[in-house]
């Protein structure tokens, strides 16, 4: 438990409460920054707009809900306590184990007592000649702030499809992003299932066994692989808890996606085809993310992707009887894995329910929603519930929901009209002081999100720390890095297979927003020892000064 004060902030004279930094945000990047801050002494204060801690977990609460990183790497590192005491039962943990478990964490580090919820943030403003910013909520309470760091995730604003009709709809509706708190009882009910992304894929088999018929209306089939879900056993946890140091260690700094594994060393094509057949064989019976890490160029060249992706769609053809069911299930219009991959259990086998049925949205979509019914390829499909399985506004959709007002009146949601820009993901050039966790332009959701929240986190604190005992209180990216850095976010980007895919990493799920490659692709080993490197050249590209009238942190 913390032994620290109190870090209440201070009420100003102008009558506002004034912290040396505002977080937005109390999901697993917001909880971790308030500890570490804390750990400064910096009075902080967090703004959740949920009423709960959790982030993802508090607001993802759809049957089958799990994370698809196995749970022993999918929790913190930062407390070795912590992660020795904590029992997970399964190796993937279920969504209300994953909630409880941050719930853990808040009342283990005594959290709580400086997190607002309910609380959404509205605005925030650099005052220049102040060197803070104003941070407004909504209901119109302003508090000021040396710095203001958004934890406000990735995949955090929800987004409902603008589908003709759906307004008119006199059934249920829920979004899988934004599901209720209460239980949802489809037994005895017509339920459409809109959506074959993660959500899809790992709601359509509960809900199929309690609805009296499920459709499921597919725009784009998708790759999984199965999850091979078990119990974790105590001599499984164990094997992890006694060579943690050396497992978070490897997952940091050795692999592209913080998840520790064996690293391939040779690529698709240097195997003749029993060898690799084998080798696929063993990872589609070892289940999980790590399907992809066999060889070494999936994600760069197309010809050794196609024996994966092949490899796949045999699997599928293999399991779902119907034949045009399996021919619609195969993906067929991008490499594998430049849509983040799925972890099912027992998906594909759903479609051989008799009470389940895969219907083809991919040349016309949903083409109105009736006040019953789900009128799509020709047909009205009547239904009692409908439930949205339709994705998010991925990486820059909380933070644009944010009016962010910057140096002399820009907001960020002007500069990032074209596409986010940052410097390594962390600060966007104009926007003093101002820090995203996990932001576009790191490796970010193409990560072990946990690996790169702690990353990010300790990085942001040890930032503020250095600032604080050499007197500066004023950090900026600069452009001329930043441009830098995006174009290297582009161009590596680009040398693989993903953009090829419409995917959420590039926008594409969103009518209108520009199609950018947002996260970082160059891993997290290697992306954690350029933000070292940054470091070690004296905060090379971001400017750090006193301001004009200089702001003591801690001492406000
Ligand atoms: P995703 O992966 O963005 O999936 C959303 C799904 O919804 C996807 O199949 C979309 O088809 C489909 N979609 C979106 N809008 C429509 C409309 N208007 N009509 C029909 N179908 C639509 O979101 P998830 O919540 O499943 O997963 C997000 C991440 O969370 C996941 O990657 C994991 O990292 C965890 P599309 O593919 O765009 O054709």
């Amino acid at each position: 438990m913390s032994a620290l004060p109190s870090t209440s902030g201070k009420t100003s004279a102008a009558g506002s409460e004034t912290y040396d930094a505002v977080v937005v945000g109390a999901g697993f990047a917001g909880m971790y920054m308030l500890h570490r801050l804390r750990g400064l002494d910096l009075s902080v204060r967090v703004y959740e707009q949920g009423d709960g801690v959790g982030g993802t977990w508090y607001w993802n609460r759809y049957p089958g809900a799990r994370c698809d990183v196995e749970s022993m790497q999918y929790s913190y590192s930062f407390s070795e306590e912590l992660q020795q005491e904590w029992d997970w039962s399964e190796r993937y943990a279920p969504q209300p184990e994953i909630l409880k478990y941050a719930n853990h964490v808040a009342d283990r580090f005594d959290l709580r007592r400086d997190i607002e919820f309910s609380s959404r943030v509205e605005q925030a403003v650099f005052d220049g000649s102040a060197g803070c910013w104003s941070v407004t909520l909504a209901g119109g309470k302003t508090v000021t702030a040396s710095f203001v760091i958004l934890a406000t995730g990735c995949l955090s604003n929800a987004r409902v499809p603008d589908i003709k009709g759906l307004a008119d709809f006199k059934g249920e509706v829920y979004h899988t992003g934004h599901w209720p708190h209460h239980s949802i009882d489809f037994t005895g009910k017509r339920v459409a299932v809109i959506g074959t992304g993660s959500s899809a894929i790992q709601s359509v088999p509960v809900i199929a066994e309690q609805a009296n018929h499920l459709t499921v209306f597919q725009r784009t089939a998708n790759f999984s692989i199965p999850a091979r879900n078990a119990a974790l056993t105590a001599e499984e946890r164990e094997s992890f808890r006694s060579r943690y140091p050396e497992i978070r260690r490897f997952a940091r700094e050795q692999t592209r996606n913080g998840i520790y594994q064996e690293l391939p060393d040779r690529g698709a094509l240097d195997d003749g085809d029993n060898e690799r057949r084998a080798k696929y064989e063993e990872r589609w019976a070892r289940g999980g993310l790590t399907f992809m890490g066999v060889y070494n160029d999936l994600a760069l060249d197309a010809a050794a992707n196609d024996t994966a992706a092949g490899f796949v769609r045999q699997k599928i053809a293999e399991i779902v009887r119907d034949p045009e069911t399996a021919k619609l299930l195969q993906p067929n219009n991008h490499p594998i894995g430049t849509k983040r991959i799925c972890v099912d259990t027992d998906y594909f086998a759903t479609f051989n329910r008799p009470n389940v049925k895969l219907v083809d949205i991919k040349s016309s979509g949903i083409e109105q929603i009736l006040p019953h019914a789900v009128r799509a390829a020709g047909k009205d499909y009547e239904v009692d519930a409908l439930v949205l399985a339709t994705g998010f506004d991925a990486m820059t959709g909380s933070v644009a929901k944010i009016d962010i007002v910057g140096r002399d009146g820009a907001t960020l949601n002007r500069k990032w009209a074209e596409g986010p820009r940052t410097y390594l993901g962390l600060m966007s050039a104009g926007f003093p002081n101002l820090f995203v966790i996990t932001g576009p332009g790191s490796p970010s959701v193409l990560s072990n999100m946990i690996v790169s929240i702690e990353q990010h986190v300790d990085w942001i604190a040890d930032c503020i720390s250095f600032m604080r005992d050499h007197g500066l209180s004023i950090m900026e990216a600069e452009r001329d890095a930043e441009d830098k850095w995006v174009a290297h976010v582009n161009e590596i980007a680009h040398a693989t297979l993903y953009p090829q895919a419409n995917s959420w990493y590039m926008g594409a799920n969103i009518p209108g927003k520009p199609r950018i490659f947002m996260p970082y692709i160059g891993g997290v080993g290697a992306y954690r020892r350029i933000c070292n490197d940054v470091v070690a050249r004296g905060y090379e590209g971001f400017t750090m000064t006193a301001a004009e009238r200089p702001r003591k942190i801690a001492t406000l």
